[in-house]
């Protein structure tokens, strides 16, 4: 389950692509989730309302929120699997409060490999995209413990 020293390595070399534009590779990620799998926009009361992709891409609100998860995800990445401290909140209010299961927190993982593919095909090659699957399993799977120890179906 866990990943090599080398596999880290790649899951950082893409993650040094992607962050001097966390936003807007956020965006495209949320509206990518919520136009593949609309139900998951039903879980966000500030973006119900959103119907067209015009109004998806104009909303500076699902710009400044792509910023916020890919900033989280950033964080836990960069701890190599030792992520307990950065996980843990995030578990909290995700079982609790936003009631996001699993299932979701796999369409999004998806949905993050094909956009930075898509966005630096030179750099993401198959190996790059096999790291980054194997450690948004690991971030996952240590979410989907937290779920349980909260009594969080997922
Ligand atoms: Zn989430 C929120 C992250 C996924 C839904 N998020 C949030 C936040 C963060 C995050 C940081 C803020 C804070 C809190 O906690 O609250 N997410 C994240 C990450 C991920 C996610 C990192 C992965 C990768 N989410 C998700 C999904 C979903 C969600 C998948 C669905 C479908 N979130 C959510 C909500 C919220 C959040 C609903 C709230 C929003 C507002 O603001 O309202």
């Amino acid at each position: 389950m866990g990943l090599t020293e080398q596999e880290w390595q790649k899951v950082m070399d893409i993650w040094d692509k992607v962050e001097p534009d966390l936003s807007l590779h956020g965006q495209e990620v949320i509206i990518r989730m919520f136009q593949n799998h609309p139900e998951t926009q039903e879980r966000f009361v500030k973006f119900k309302n959103l119907k067209t992709l015009d109004e998806m891409k104009n909303s500076e609100e699902v710009k400044k929120h792509g910023t916020t998860v890919l900033s989280a995800l950033g964080k836990i990445l960069k701890q190599k699997g030792s992520h307990e401290a950065e996980l843990a909140p995030l578990a909290q209010t995700h079982a609790n409060k936003h009631k996001i299961p699993v299932k979701y927190l796999e369409f999004i993982s998806e949905i993050i490999i094909g956009v930075f593919a898509e966005k630096h095909s030179a750099e993401f090659g198959a190996d790059g995209q096999e790291a980054m699957r194997k450690a948004l399993e690991l971030f996952r799977n240590d979410m989907a413990s937290k779920y349980k120890e909260l009594g969080f179906q997922g």
